[in-house]
């Protein structure tokens, strides 16, 4: 028994020298190939590979990509007549290599723009500014790039739409210009409307208004993302559920595109709290510093269990579950809606070990 053990862990350690040599080991994506596809969205550093370890539980965990940031706007397109495609270029090489489905994210979003776009002040410099943008991006990666979230966030939490440069510019045919622009460039990629809560009902009926109407004007739509930054106690599992069968009802695919679950207080679920205030530093906003309590490991893990089941249940409607992130350590969490805590969102820890949410999901295909 002694002396089977280091054997064992000798011919483990073999198998995760790349890629190819790891496909004897039972991992989320092979449990789940046959269901959907199963995704994380990478930085900068993952795309470029700067840490081996992460990327062999890359290779070996996920068979979908999406960039976390480099293909936002500010990034991508800098100037007017400045497009920065080299880290998006490495990162379709990556996907290709391991021939992974590449999810592009995101062409037309109010957030992270270069400021210059923030300065676009009519229709007609808009729509050079879109048909440019668009065109450009989607033409390059064209046959590459297997679906784009077209538009992400467009919508308030009531289902009417956000105000934005775009709304402000072209009104609401900027969303169908968008759809039409893209599926110009590359008819044949699948194009999704993106946006978070839109599992909640007035998001969502705003939502597949929203579709109705961009197919009604002769744009293509294929998907619906439903980005699920979840908490442990809601969004309901009815909810998510409706939403499903809601927009499949339309004719859409649905995605769930940023997968993760915030197990931290959340400052605007204290009763009369200041969302101002400061809570940085705050022990009772951080309550986890050092390690998760396994009462907590656990109430995770059933969560995500719970979640996955409803997934299998309607796989014929799902093409893809995306977690936003590889490991807890690199999570955005750690970061939002308060600076500096430490959180516990994803399926593995900071030292890369699959967590107790990790090994559920895989038993629900045992
Ligand atoms: O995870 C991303 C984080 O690193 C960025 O700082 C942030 C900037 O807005 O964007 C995060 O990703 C967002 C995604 O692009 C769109 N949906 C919400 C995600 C979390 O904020």
């Amino acid at each position: 028994m002694k002396l089977i053990k280091p054997c064992l862990l000798a011919i483990t350690a073999l198998l995760f020298v790349n890629c190819t040599a790891q496909k004897k080991i039972s991992s989320l994506k092979d449990v789940y190939k046959k269901d959907f596809y199963i995704g994380t969205a990478l930085s900068a550093n993952q795309i470029e590979q700067k840490d081996a370890k992460v990327n062999s539980l890359i290779c070996k965990e996920f068979n979908a990509i999406t960039a976390e940031n480099i293909m936002k706007s500010m990034f991508i397109h800098p100037q007017k007549d400045k497009y920065d495609f080299a880290l998006t270029d490495k990162f379709v090489a990556y996907g290709k290599k391991n021939k992974m489905y590449i999810h592009g994210h995101t062409l037309i979003w109010h957030s992270q723009l270069a400021p210059w776009m923030t300065q676009i002040k009519d229709s007609t410099e808009m729509k050079a500014f879109m048909k440019d943008h668009i065109t450009t991006i989607v033409s390059k990666y064209k046959g590459r790039i297997d679906s784009w979230d077209v538009v992400n966030e467009a919508l308030n939490e009531d289902g009417t739409l956000r105000k934005s440069v775009f709304l402000n510019t072209l009104g609401e045919q900027y969303l169908i210009d968008a759809f039409k622009l893209a599926a110009a460039a590359d008819p044949k990629t699948d194009l999704y409307y993106n946006d978070y809560n839109n599992e909640e009902p007035a998001k969502r009926e705003g939502t597949i208004n929203l579709i109705k109407k961009i197919k009604a004007a002769g744009g293509k739509v294929d998907g619906v993302g439903i980005q699920a930054h979840w908490r442990l106690e809601s969004p309901s599992l009815e909810e998510i559920e409706k939403s499903i069968l809601a927009y499949s009802a339309i004719g859409v695919k649905v995605a769930f595109t940023e997968l993760d679950i915030t197990v931290l207080p959340n400052p605007w679920d204290l009763k009369g709290a200041d969302v101002n205030q400061n809570f940085e530093g705050s022990a009772k906003m951080n309550p986890y510093p050092e390690s998760l309590p396994d009462s907590v490991q656990e109430k995770l893990a059933q969560r995500y269990s719970d979640i996955f089941k409803l997934f299998l249940k309607h796989k014929d409607k799902i093409s893809r579950v995306t977690f936003w992130g590889v490991y807890d350590g690199q999570s955005w969490l750690n970061d939002w809606p308060i600076k500096g805590r430490t959180n516990y969102p994803l399926l593995f820890d900071t030292q890369l070990k699959p967590k107790k949410a990790y090994n559920a999901l895989i038993d629900l295909k045992k």
